[in-house]
């Protein structure tokens, strides 16, 4: 089995390292222009060119769980498209949003302040049957926050495309129920896969149904979300604030507006990080199911693009 990993930005040796380690049987080398083809490639972001030269590439392992960025390229119909499934990014994710979600419902940034201002004043508890939750997006990501905000007693609502059920959460499904679940999410969390249909799914029009002094967080990509909207949403109040781990340009531009926003919180794309050891022994196990014909999870489905 011949191995190629092609990762832009991304020291590629150690994963060359870790794939040897755990397939001794397999040919792994880093992709060059002019590299003989591979049966399989493990990728972040590659060029047009690699998918180009790689023709009768039979997989494609993408290092993330977002494929949004590989499905713009030109890719033939037969390649593959494989996605990371978990790999240790739920818990991850599950952290950050409850993170999030305390913080704002606890107030945190005000004691802070009023610590930093030498007073010792107290706040009126909010109540958490007024903080319901609402995970756009019930996959491997949103399903794992969805339960972990039950644990601390949040009424939690779930959307996704298809209907689901699942222990303890509200769940709406596909557009027609888009409004109802919105109405009754106080704290929306977006974790929804960029697609055609899900690109801008955060504008005046979505953010507007949300109950009046709701709260925004954005972990999934930074297309979700039409930016002007949610600066105007802050302006007039409807929104009390938001925290945004991803951007329409990563890194966030200097002198961008969130960036001093009083409202909102900033993080650089960080609330789930790929992790090498995790990711590799996933990938590994997956290309020799593959070999040996059997089926995997985690097959992106080339016409939802996800
Ligand atoms: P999954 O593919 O497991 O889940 C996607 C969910 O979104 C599914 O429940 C799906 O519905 C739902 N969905 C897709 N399209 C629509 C739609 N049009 N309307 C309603 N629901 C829809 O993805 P993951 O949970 O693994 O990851 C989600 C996203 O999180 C990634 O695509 C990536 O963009 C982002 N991410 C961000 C990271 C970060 O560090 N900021 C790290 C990792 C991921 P159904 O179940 O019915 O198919
Ligand atoms: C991912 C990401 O998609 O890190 O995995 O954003």
């Amino acid at each position: 089995m011949k191995i190629t990993v092609c990762l832009t930005n991304i020291k590629p040796e150690p994963w060359v390292d870790s794939l040897r380690a755990l397939l001794p049987q397999a040919d792994v080398s880093v992709w060059q222009p002019g590299s003989p083809v591979a049966d399989h490639a493990v990728v972040w972001a590659p060029p047009q060119q690699f998918i180009d030269e790689q023709a009768g590439l039979k997989t494609l392992f993408n290092i993330g769980a977002g494929v949004d960025a590989l499905l713009q390229l030109r890719l033939p119909p037969t390649l593959q498209v494989v996605r990371l499934d978990d790999a240790g990014m739920s818990v991850q994710m599950a952290e950050y949003v409850s993170h999030a979600v305390i913080r704002h419902f606890r107030e945190f940034d005000a004691y802070e302040r009023d610590v930093r201002e030498g007073k010792w004043s107290y706040r009126k508890p909010n109540l958490r049957a007024d903080f319901s939750v609402g995970v756009m997006g019930l996959g491997v990501l949103g399903a794992r926050v969805a339960k972990t905000l039950q644990a601390f007693e949040f009424p939690v609502n779930g959307w996704s495309r298809s209907a689901k059920q699942l222990p303890g959460v509200q769940c709406f499904a596909g557009a027609q129920q888009l409004n109802a679940f919105l109405s009754s999410s106080r704290v929306l969390v977006n974790l929804l896969p960029l697609t055609p249909e899900t690109e801008n799914v955060l504008n005046q029009a979505t953010l507007s149904q949300l109950p009046p002094h709701a709260y925004l967080i954005n972990v999934a990509r930074g297309r979700h979300l039409v930016e002007d909207d949610l600066l105007a949403l802050l302006d007039s109040g409807h929104l009390v604030g938001a925290t945004l781990d991803v951007f329409r340009t990563e890194p966030l531009p200097a002198g961008h507006a969130f960036w001093t926003h009083p409202k909102i919180t900033v993080t650089p794309h960080t609330s789930a990080r790929t992790l090498r050891d995790e990711s590799v022994a996933q990938i590994a196990q997956k290309m020799l199911a593959l070999e040996q014909g059997r089926t995997i999870s985690g097959l992106v489905d080339p016409r939802t693009g996800y």
